[in-house]
């Protein structure tokens, strides 16, 4: 027998997916996530109802952001068009006083959070440098280089273990960190740091990792050859594989992960299969290097017909309601295309005024020579005149 041995299974395409809905929408029993999920009435036909309604409303809104852009409103958009499960159901898993630190592309997060879409809008426009107050609605703002959340998140995590707020007992008040990134993402130095401070100080953090199977041309099988769940355990991190585009799987297993974190059992680790059906930005062409058959397949699991499957099985859903629910999803579009037509241009001197909380002096020296640069164009305005 060889010297070397591995902490995994030898087959990797062993480990298990965590699945309540398969594709025809039929509810799996599933002993510990029927326990959670029934215990706050998580599955019940009107929350069941809304996930829906969630899905809906946030995938109009980002296919009128994609059109946005390409009547150039937006210089940019990521879309999640596919991952909806995987968000909505994590952002609803996450309990109100909890902290979530997103990547760029959270928007199903952000709505179940109760970030209005028109604010991502915002940010992909270049008219706002965050969007949101980070402390009101507890969700950090957007982060675009990749992985640079998980250490900033695993801070924050240590920072509650030191105010007191870990494992007293009471769960409305225990907080966990929710620390979100790709698949792509989770090959950066910086999660694997985060890994290693995470399980030292036993953080109450959650790192949860949307597999896409892509990062932008990179498939997944290239960065990691044993499915990203396993990664985590050699750091002595618990882990899930669950299915991404099944709302009610994903809700399950990371309301039960954020709450063992908040408990004090240390950190998880939760890995969400799904797909994205939109290319990875407006300024990608995924059609490049993307298999069609495999879209095919992907369009077969869409996350929203899974949910609805399920709700008609239940006897639980109408037409009326998926009218309203549609109806409701065009007038937000509609809202959106609206709303940017209205968004102002900010001064650009404001870009001066936030990268530190205090005066700082080469700030401060680059805002002068910036503000006289910008003067010698105001004289060519008024020769011109
Ligand atoms: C540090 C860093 N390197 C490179 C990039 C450029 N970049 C943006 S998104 C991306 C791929 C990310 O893939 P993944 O983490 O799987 O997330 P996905 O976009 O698939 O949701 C890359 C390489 C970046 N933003 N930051
Ligand atoms: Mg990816």
């Amino acid at each position: 027998m060889s010297v070397f041995r591995s902490t995994i299974p030898d087959v990797a395409a062993e480990e298990p997916m965590v699945q309540l809905l398969d594709a025809d929408g039929t509810r799996t029993p599933h002993e510990q996530l029927d326990a959670v999920l029934d215990e706050h009435g998580l599955a019940s036909p009107e929350r069941l109802r809304g996930y829906y309604r969630d899905m809906v409303m946030i995938r109009a809104a980002d296919l009128e952001a994609t059109s946005l852009q390409r009547q150039g409103q937006l210089g940019l958009w990521a879309s999640a068009l596919g991952q909806e499960a995987a968000q909505i159901g994590a952002g609803h898993a996450a309990r109100e006083q909890d902290y979530l630190v997103p990547t760029y592309r959270e928007h199903g997060v952000a709505w179940a959070r109760g970030i209005e879409p028109w604010r991502l809008l915002e940010m992909f426009r270049g008219v706002s440098h965050g969007g949101w107050d980070p402390n009101e609605l507890r969700t950090h703002p957007y982060m675009i280089v990749l992985g640079s959340q998980a250490p900033q998140a695993v801070g924050y995590a240590m920072g509650l273990q030191r105010d007191g707020l870990v494992g007293t007992g009471d769960l409305s008040t225990d907080t966990s960190v929710l620390a979100l990134f790709g698949d792509g993402a989770s090959s950066e130095g910086e999660v694997s740091e985060s890994l290693t401070f995470a399980a030292s100080f036993q953080a109450p953090i959650v790192f949860y990792t949307q597999n896409n199977q892509w990062a932008i041309s990179v498939p997944t099988e290239v960065q990691t050859r044993v499915p990203l769940a396993q990664r985590s355990r050699g750091w002595g991190i618990p882990s899930a594989r669950v299915d991404g585009n099944d709302v009610l799987a994903v809700l399950g297993t990371v309301r039960t992960a954020l709450d063992a974190a908040r408990e004090g059992e240390g950190p998880r680790f939760v890995e969400a299969v799904t797909y994205r059906m939109a290319a990875h930005t407006t300024s990608d062409d995924a059609s490049r290097y993307r298999p069609k058959a495999e879209e095919q397949e992907w369009a077969e699991k869409d996350p929203i017909l899974r949910l609805r499957r399920h709700l008609e099985q239940l006897d639980q859903i109408d037409e009326d309601f998926v009218a309203r629910c549609d109806e409701e999803a065009h007038d937000l579009a509609m809202q959106l295309h609206h709303h940017i037509h209205g968004m102002e241009d900010p001064d650009p001197v404001h870009m001066f005024d936030h990268p530190y909380a205090e005066p700082h002096p080469i700030v401060a020296r680059e805002r002068e020579e910036y503000l006289e640069y910008a003067a010698q164009f105001d004289d060519d305005e008024e020769e011109q005149a």
